[in-house]
């Protein structure tokens, strides 16, 4: 990866080589973390910004509402702490993880008295799925592993123990050639990918899985906002593999991932095979907003610039 100056940690700018812990973290024995995935982007003659910071910065502290961690900041804090970590490594555009954790004190399984740590690192990060998949689409399969159901873990924290769920589903595809999976509930819904949610459209309307089991991506809310407001009709819905297979078009969204097409499930092609025209439209229109060229949703942006 590519490594940047300083990470945030505890209210402190440490070089990035410095940021560590003890082995004995809680978190890293038990899972007892969350996260978020944040992007900032390049606005050129207009500086940086950072897209839907708030909304990242609330779901963190929901995340460890659900987890009964003591977050010590605030979403305000959060928020700012994300700005001067990407102003002190001078990032115009970077992919930014704040990860809140239970540290080093106590073992055994109750997180007790532990103190729960916080840090914020960010970084340049391209693509995820690759350069040639934003444009081109990717070949998905199935999860042989089912995602989890809403009183085992649960979805609308990103807690990092949920993760094991999407890194078992991830190896088995990306070893048996896919670029990832999507994972069905324990109703044998669709319910997400290892790390994006999921929108078919077909006859012009696009539809995506309700939250049930899902985590509520801001990526997610954010489309559906953006395409009501485009003109078409979008639909939280039960959906089913084969409403996939069947779809005219497929894409997967998220922070990293951004709007990634789908071109084929399970050996059936998918709509033409590539990214279709309604795809090509949210992500003209996706890219347009977080580069801060649609005044309409400027409230989405946190502004910074580079001193
Ligand atoms: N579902 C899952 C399971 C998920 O991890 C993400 C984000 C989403 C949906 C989309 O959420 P949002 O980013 O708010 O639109 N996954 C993050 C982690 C990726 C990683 O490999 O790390 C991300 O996209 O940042």
């Amino acid at each position: 990866m590519e490594t940047t100056e300083f990470i945030w940690f505890d209210g402190k700018m440490v070089p990035w080589q410095d940021a560590k812990v003890h082995v004995l973290t809680h978190a890293l024995h038990y899972g007892d973390s969350v996260f978020e995935g944040i992007r900032a982007y390049d606005c050129g003659d207009k500086g940086s910004s950072v897209f839907r910071l708030k909304e990242h910065s609330q779901r963190l502290v929901n995340s460890a509402k659900i987890l009964r961690m003591n977050i010590p900041y605030t979403a305000e804090q959060i928020y700012d702490a994300t700005i001067e970590t990407l102003r002190a490594n001078k990032l115009k555009a970077a992919y930014v993880r704040p990860l809140v954790f239970v540290g080093y004190g106590e073992m055994g399984v109750n997180p007790g008295h532990n103190p729960v740590n916080m840090i914020i690192a960010a970084w340049p990060w391209g693509a995820y799925l690759g350069a040639e998949a934003l444009e081109k689409g990717i070949r998905i399969r199935t999860s042989s592993f089912t995602r989890f159901q809403p009183n085992t873990l649960m979805s609308k924290a990103k807690a990092a123990g949920n993760y094991v769920n999407s890194i078992l589903a991830k190896i088995e595809a990306v070893e048996d050639g896919y670029d990832e999976a999507v994972m069905l509930d324990p109703q044998g819904l669709v319910s997400e990918a290892t790390g994006e949610n999921i929108f078919v459209v077909r006859d012009g309307k696009i539809k995506t899985p309700q939250l049930t089991n899902t985590l509520g991506g801001i990526t997610r809310a954010s489309i559906i906002e953006l395409a009501r407001d485009l003109g078409y009709q979008v639909e939280e819905y039960p959906l089913s593999r084969d409403e996939i297979y069947i779809a005219d078009e497929a894409f997967f969204c998220g922070t990293a991932a951004e709007i990634t097409p789908i071109r084929e499930m399970d050996h059936r092609t998918i709509g033409a095979g590539h990214a279709g025209p309604v795809t090509k439209h949210l992500q003209q229109e996706f890219f347009k907003v977080v580069r801060g060229e649609n005044p309409k949703y400027q409230n989405w942006l946190a502004p910074y610039t580079i001193d």
